[in-house]
């Protein structure tokens, strides 16, 4: 491992991050990582007063702390990394930002963070514990809402920092191809872009009238249709810069080349085609949208799942030529080949793994009969822990290994591999239990969103506490060995940003295999596949939000039950 370091460490590609990008990125990066410190002792706390084995102070509600670990972990860490790390790629791959970039870049940073720390600041007051997908008819602050109104306009600021550098690159290098770094961000922020519409308009027409009382009442149906047009895009801005991981980086980590460049891009696309008009499969089981709609969008979804297969069979068959072309024999000689012991690939790779059941796991909630069983039942929560909390999370700590050291000037030494590979063993670990529990507690019946109850010792709700794997101490005990990765991953980002030697750690970007066919030009038609992505929306979307508007109910007053 020390001397995959060093050859690593002395490779000089260019051009690097510049430094003043690489400050920018550092600065999403320490936000990211404090909100991972705050978010899972949250959730360490909370796990445990779910699981019957502590109480809490009268002082601090179980709600408000539910609330707080699912903003700073779903969003907050989520989005700052996100940001950080594209930042950084697109510095690194399409050239160092301009200061129009750079002055965007910030100003989305600063007014990121000052939302961030509005909302925030109103959970701490307990005056939003409306959990993170903040549903009405619980009301929260107007100032939480507006920190979430400030929250993704700072997304909008800095995804129009990355929007410029492509075009600027795109400008400068007519007729060449875009680096697949740039072109998936270019991908995920528009993305972003359509889908963040939705949030941006039940928050300022409906959520920030209604909480500073210019009206009395909520569409609560519209609410959430809006929402859920976010929401579901929402987990695919999470998920495909982990696949830019995947395409982009992981092929240089293990020493090999991306099996397509082609295949990659396609699945991108399909991404920002399929990923919005699908938000109802969030809302099977609500009355109030007519089955047809409903069915529609659960045929999109089994379209959007088409990409993320592409990516899988795009991912192993990079794996396997790896290994071949290193020598391997047999059908399975080049799984041996891969760099086990190098948590650069190994985090994301258990990311990876993790996306096999948790991916199946979604495939089971789009389907209408089998949600019915699932639906606002724990095996949701298990679902969401496998996918954003490992795949997407695991992948995002594997970045982390090598990319701080990149922005840092500093080496990814071999002592912190070693915990690296002992952090990632043990995130992996606790997830098991605890996500695991939650699928079996959720078949069981388990609802989520609740503290802990027995309901009058009924005894359905003590088999909850009482199964050997599928229990609520299960899954506390599982929250507290996440807690010490967690604390582990805190050590090793400080320790790689401030103590680790200086050193030049190269940016790992991948090259495509020789045999691997020309890229279509069509690919980078941007207005080509908005065009279509739009259509698709109208289409799923028009008639039922009509529908909600014209025949809206007499709407709800506010409920604040903490
Ligand atoms: Fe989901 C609920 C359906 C993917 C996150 N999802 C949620 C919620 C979250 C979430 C946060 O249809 C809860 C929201 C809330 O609070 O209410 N989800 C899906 C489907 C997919 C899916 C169809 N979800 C994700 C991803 C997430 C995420 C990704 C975060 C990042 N989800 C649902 C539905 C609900 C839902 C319903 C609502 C449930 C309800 O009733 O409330 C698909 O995108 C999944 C496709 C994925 C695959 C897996 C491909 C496998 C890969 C790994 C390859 C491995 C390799 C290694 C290469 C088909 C790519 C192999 C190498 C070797 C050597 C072995």
């Amino acid at each position: 491992m020390k001397q995959l370091a060093e050859v690593y460490n002395q490779q000089s590609i260019r051009p690097e991050v510049d430094p003043r990008d690489a400050k920018l990125s550092m600065a999403y990066i320490y936000i990211a990582f404090g909100a991972l410190f705050l978010g899972t002792m949250a959730g360490v706390v909370q796990g445990l007063v779910r699981g019957g084995l502590i109480e809490l102070p009268y002082s601090i509600s179980y709600y408000q702390l539910l609330t707080a670990h699912g903003v700073l972990l779903a969003l907050v860490l989520t989005t700052f990394f996100i940001f950080g790390f594209l930042h950084a790629g697109m510095s690194r791959t399409m050239g160092a930002m301009s200061s129009l970039e750079r002055r965007l870049g910030w100003g989305g940073y600063a007014v990121l963070t000052v939302g961030t720390l509005l909302s925030f600041t109103m959970i701490l007051l307990n005056d939003a514990s409306v959990l993170y997908t903040f549903y009405a008819p619980l009301q929260a602050s107007p100032f939480y809402y507006i920190g979430l109104t400030l929250f993704v306009v700072g997304t909008w600021l800095g995804g129009a920092s990355l929007l410029t550098h492509y075009f600027r690159w795109k400008k400068q290098n007519r007729g060449k191809l875009t680096p697949l770094f740039g072109f998936m961000t270019v991908g995920t922020i528009l993305l972003w872009f359509v889908a963040s519409i939705g949030v941006a308009a039940t928050v300022l027409l409906q959520f920030l009238p209604w909480s500073l009382g210019l009206v009395d009442n909520i569409n609560i149906l519209l609410s959430r249709t809006l929402f859920w047009y976010f929401g579901h895009p929402l987990v695919y801005f999470w998920l495909l810069p982990a696949y830019i991981a995947w395409y982009v980086c992981i092929p240089q980590i293990i020493g090999g080349k991306l099996f397509s460049d082609s295949l990659a891009r396609l699945a991108f696309i399909l991404f920002l085609l399929f990923s919005i008009p699908v938000g109802f499969h969030h809302q099977l089981m609500e009355a109030g949208i007519s089955e047809f709609w409903k069915y529609l969008q659960v045929v999109l979804t089994f379209a959007v799942i088409v990409p993320s297969l592409l990516t899988a069979f795009s991912i192993f068959a990079t794996f396997e030529l790896t290994g071949r072309a290193k020598g391997a024999t047999g059908a399975f000689g080049w799984v041996k080949k891969l760099p086990w012991k190098d948590a650069r690939f190994f985090a994301p790779f258990m990311g990876m793994l993790f996306f096999i059941p948790a991916g199946t796991g979604g495939i089971i909630n789009a389907s209408n009969q089998l949600n019915a069983v699932v639906h606002n039942t724990l095996w949701v929560v298990g679902h969401f822990h496998i996918t954003v909390g490992s795949t997407v999370i695991l992948t995002f700590f594997g970045i982390a290994y090598w990319l701080i050291p990149v922005l840092r000037g500093r080496q990814y030494t071999a002592r912190m591999n070693k915990l690296a590979m002992l952090q990632t063993i043990l995130w992996t670990v606790g997830m098991f239990f605890m996500s695991g529990a939650m699928h079996l507690l959720g078949l069981l019946g388990a609802p989520r969103r609740t503290a802990y109850t027995t309901y009058q010792d009924h005894p359905t709700a003590i088999a909850w506490f009482e199964g050997i794997f599928a229990s609520q101490i299960t899954m506390a005990l599982g929250g507290v060995i996440l807690f010490v990765a967690s604390m582990l991953m805190i050590y090793i980002v400080i320790n790689l940003a401030f103590f680790a030697p200086k050193a030049h750690t190269a940016f790992p970007i991948g090259e495509i295999a020789d045999d691997a066919r020309a890229t279509p030009r069509i690919f980078e038609n941007w207005k080509l596949w908005i065009g279509i992505a739009i259509a698709l929306i109208l289409f799923a979307y028009t008639i039922p939000l009509i529908d909600m508007i014209q025949h809206a109910p007499p709407g709800s007053p506010p409920f604040r039950p903490w």
